[in-house]
């Protein structure tokens, strides 16, 4: 069942710890096999969307050289897992550090990839010292927004003419029912218009940038309603908005098709450009359906053995029942491949998944195309097939 709990932490996680997060766990050393003839996913898919991926510590720090060789061959758009929000882009007031982005933007151009800048304004992995106000008072509207638009105009500036998409604000969709926005410090000190104060902000620092609204489970009926309102209302005003991120943080056994060909079709109405942004399709059970980054299950020892079943391999039918979900997403993709801008995987292969430690930690989830070798698994054979099925197109 989705659980719809709303979180009020907006705890910030230490850059040390996500470190910890994002290195890829029982991956394998072995270096990537110069003879592997599996055919890179940007040519299975070219002509028709960008097909992306993230690039995390491990690749931007350069300690993962043929993790970065393999997101190279088979992706042309690169995000950055966590290096460029806030917490790392301006960890205290005034500081902001750029490296890692730098480094992403470069590896983008050794291969032809499109950088992509994820996230400007969100209520997660973003300092403290953004949401706190003067002398111990609540965070009034204009030190809101005067920090909002400095952080924007500094971090766009910076990747201005090299970033060409940004997601510009994120998750600002509450999942409670009867609850509009999330009420995020944002949307506390600043009111809703937070969001089209934001994408001005950043279209005034790069004209030329798409700009994209990114959320979770958009595309289902308990939260498209209320994107519909948001996305219909910023159009209204004349706001620079041209793209809706669905983040597809999806499970197997509960990919929702219909949800998802209607999202399309009523973003894609608005005359907005669609993204997948975040992809993934995790196996292993979970009561959680959602991507908000607050919430953690904790369990039971005997629980645990329950909900990590498939420590020692993922079985055959498991796979297989993930190569015909992956299968039928795609060719739901590729129906409506000229509304799609881009389909990112959130990871290259299994053991680069934020999954394995999501919502409980230390699993083995087996959410991608690619297993902990990088090899090709009966899902990435789906996915070259769908994509090479002959689709009238919408
Ligand atoms: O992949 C990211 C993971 O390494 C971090 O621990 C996590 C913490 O916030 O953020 C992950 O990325 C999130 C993305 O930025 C926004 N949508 C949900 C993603 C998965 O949590």
């Amino acid at each position: 069942m989705v659980n719809r709990r709303m979180s009020k932490v907006f705890g910030v996680i230490t850059m040390a710890s996500l470190c910890v997060l994002a290195l890829p766990g029982n991956a394998s050393s072995k270096p990537m096999d110069p003879t592997d003839a599996t055919k890179p996913l940007k040519e299975v898919f070219k002509g028709k969307f960008l097909i992306g991926t993230t690039l995390d510590f491990h690749e931007l720090l350069g300690r993962a050289p043929e993790d970065t060789a393999f997101a190279q061959k088979h992706f042309n758009a690169f995000t950055c897992g966590n290096s460029m929000k806030p917490d790392f882009t301006q960890p205290q007031e005034g500081r902001f550090t750029f490296e890692q982005g730098d480094k992403m933007v470069e590896l983008a151009a050794q291969c032809g990839a499109v950088p992509i800048g994820h996230t400007l304004v969100w209520h997660s992995q973003t300092p403290a010292w953004f949401f706190a106000g003067k002398q111990g008072q609540p965070l009034d509207r204009e030190t809101a927004l005067s920090r909002m638009r400095t952080h924007i105009a500094t971090v766009v500036g910076h990747f201005k003419g090299k970033v060409k998409q940004w997601d510009v604000v994120n998750e600002a969709i509450s999942d409670a029912p009867n609850e509009y926005l999330r009420p995020s410090p944002w949307q506390k000190a600043i009111g809703d218009d937070f969001i089209a104060e934001a994408f001005r902000a950043a279209h005034a620092a790069d004209p030329a940038a798409l700009l994209t609204y990114n959320d979770y489970n958009i595309e289902m009926g308990y939260k498209r309603g209320k994107t519909l309102r948001l996305l219909k209302s910023l159009l209204d005003q004349k706001v620079p908005i041209h793209a809706v991120g669905i983040q597809a943080h999806w499970r197997l056994g509960s990919v929702n098709l219909p949800e998802i060909e209607k999202a399309i079709q009523d973003f894609s109405g608005l005359g907005l450009r669609v993204m997948f942004t975040e992809l993934d399709l995790g196996v292993l059970p979970t009561r959680y359906q959602g991507a908000d980054v607050s919430h953690q299950e904790s369990l039971t020892l005997e629980q645990r053995a329950a909900i990590d079943p498939y420590k020692a391999g993922l079985p055959d039918d498991v796979a297989k029942k993930q190569a015909e979900a992956y299968r039928q997403i795609f060719d739901l993709f590729m129906k409506y491949r000229s509304k799609i801008e881009r389909v990112t995987f959130w990871g290259s292969y299994d053991a680069e998944s934020w999954l394995n430690n999501f919502p409980i930690r230390g699993r083995t989830d087996y959410p991608l195309l690619f297993n902990r070798q990088r090899k090709p698994k009966p899902a990435y054979f789906a996915v070259v097939e769908a994509a090479s099925e002959t689709h009238k197109g919408e």
